[in-house]
């Protein structure tokens, strides 16, 4: 037993080792959260926090809801947990119908997770499996792309395409390979929504489909929309291009609609947005408003289908999670769902993109701004990095737009803005303004 007793107060002593953080810059000067209520965070002290990034890329509908919170407290009251494996409750089986009622047209499956790192790795394995089932267990290999994010299991590790979130954990799984990334600051600089540039980069799958035969390739997971390594909007006619090449093939394509999905392009989902269907969708984070842990992997019939062969009585998907289709977590997801409906809010930022379009690229004159990306409610601003400091004034905006009422996240030198769904123009002001006052101030 460690004895605390006598320990002090002081956060550089916690037991928390905090996960992505920088845990001694933070435990030095923390920047704590309390509470909080619509578009905004307090801190302990009271001060109110205009909440830039939907908590992180998933508080949609704004925080504390009302409907969601007193779904989760009925939820909880009346059945804390139950087995998923071999057992069921109604809550899933109604969520699961809810979502894929919402899906794209012919998703017509839902199998749950708890994260969207559990989704993607879920994924990757129903890609395997589904070809093994159909006789082609030849199809092993899982092709990613540069600067995709998949969660940090060891599946989306692997096909994540961010050196520094994979070098340091040895050889991850065989037999993954990356197309090239979408990011062309010469041609596509300052582009207002999809840059019009890049549409032939998807060609580099067919480069990696001789290389590897496409017999031997499974699936193709990216994220529609990039969002976790800086914002990265597809180029006009990639998506479509990259559908194209899996078809030729025969190769799964997975959107990982983690962030993409519920509402943040105007659409429910990216794949009704860019008009792609993928063979199967990955998503967390909205599907509960970020209230209760969960994710959910979607997928077409025909998936679904060929696994329930062989006799009835055998476990068609060996793959599960003690925690899946929680039921309080179904519960906090049929609450999100209700006031999605209510409050239009999965297509709402239709209406408010133009306007949000124009508020990010306003931005373009202030110090150090190399490119400003947007689409739907998502916005990017670059920095130039300081010489010799990578990074370093990414982190100083983030902390001094904190201090001054905004929270406004940073990924190196580039500052992501994607608020809860329900912000006003108002407050689309507020949030701009805070990240210009604070430009202005760094060097
Ligand atoms: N796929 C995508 C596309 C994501 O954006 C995950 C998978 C993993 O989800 P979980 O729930 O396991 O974290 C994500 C998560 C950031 C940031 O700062 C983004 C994510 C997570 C944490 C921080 O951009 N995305
Ligand atoms: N490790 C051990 C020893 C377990 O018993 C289990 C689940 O029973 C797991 C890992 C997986 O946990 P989970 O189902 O929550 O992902």
């Amino acid at each position: 037993m460690n004895v605390r007793a006598n320990i002090p107060a002081t956060l550089e002593n916690s037991a928390f080792f905090m996960p992505f953080s920088m845990n001694r810059q933070f435990k030095k000067a923390p920047r704590m959260l309390a509470r909080a209520e619509g578009m905004y965070y307090y801190t302990p002290e009271g001060r109110k926090i205009l909440d830039g990034t939907a908590g992180l890329w998933c508080v949609n509908a704004g925080h504390c809801r009302k409907k969601i919170v007193e779904a989760v407290q009925k939820g909880v009251a009346t059945l804390d947990f139950a087995p998923p494996f071999q057992m069921g409750h109604p809550l899933a089986f109604e969520f699961a119908d809810r979502v894929a009622e919402i899906a794209p047209q012919g998703m017509t499956k839902v199998f749950f997770t708890n994260s969207g790192s559990e989704s993607v790795d879920t994924a990757l394995k129903l890609a395997l499996a589904y070809h093994r089932a159909r006789g082609e267990g030849h199809r092993v290999r899982l092709i990613g792309r540069e600067k995709g994010y998949h969660g940090v299991n060891f599946g989306g590790t692997a096909v994540g395409g961010i050196v520094g979130n994979r070098k340091i954990f040895g050889a991850l799984v065989s037999g993954v390979d990356h197309i090239r990334h979408t990011h062309d600051l010469a041609k596509n600089a300052f582009s207002r929504g999809q840059p019009q540039h890049g549409a032939e980069l998807a060609d580099d799958l067919e480069r990696l489909c001789q290389l590897h035969d496409p017999s031997t390739i499974a699936a193709v997971i990216i994220e529609p929309v990039a969002c976790s390594a800086g914002v990265y909007v597809p180029p006009v006619g990639y998506l479509q291009r990259l559908r194209e090449i899996c078809d030729k093939h025969g190769i799964l394509l997975i959107f990982d609609e983690v962030i993409n999905a519920w509402g943040r392009l105007g659409k429910p989902f990216a794949a009704d947005y860019f008009g792609v269907m993928p063979d199967l969708i990955t998503t967390a984070k909205g599907i509960t408003n970020g209230t209760v842990p969960m994710g959910a992997v979607l997928m077409k019939e025909g998936l679904y289908q060929a696994f329930m062969t062989g006799p009835e009585n055998s476990i068609e998907m060996p793959h599960g999670y003690t925690y899946s289709a929680h039921p309080v977590a179904c519960a906090a997801g049929l609450g999100t769902m209700e006031v999605y409906e209510e409050e239009g809010l999965l297509t709402r930022v239709g209406e408010l993109a133009k306007y949000w379009e124009d508020a990010a690229h306003s931005m373009r004159d202030c110090p150090n701004v190399i490119d400003i990306r947007n689409l739907g409610l998502i916005a990017a601003i670059e920095l130039a990095p300081r010489p010799g400091a990578v990074g370093a004034r990414g982190l100083e905006t983030h902390i001094k737009a904190f201090e001054k009422g905004a929270y406004i996240r940073s990924t190196g030198d580039v500052l992501a803005f994607a608020p809860p769904l329900i912000i006003q123009k108002a407050e689309i002001d507020q949030l701009f303004a805070t990240a210009r006052e604070v430009l202005r101030t760094i060097a």
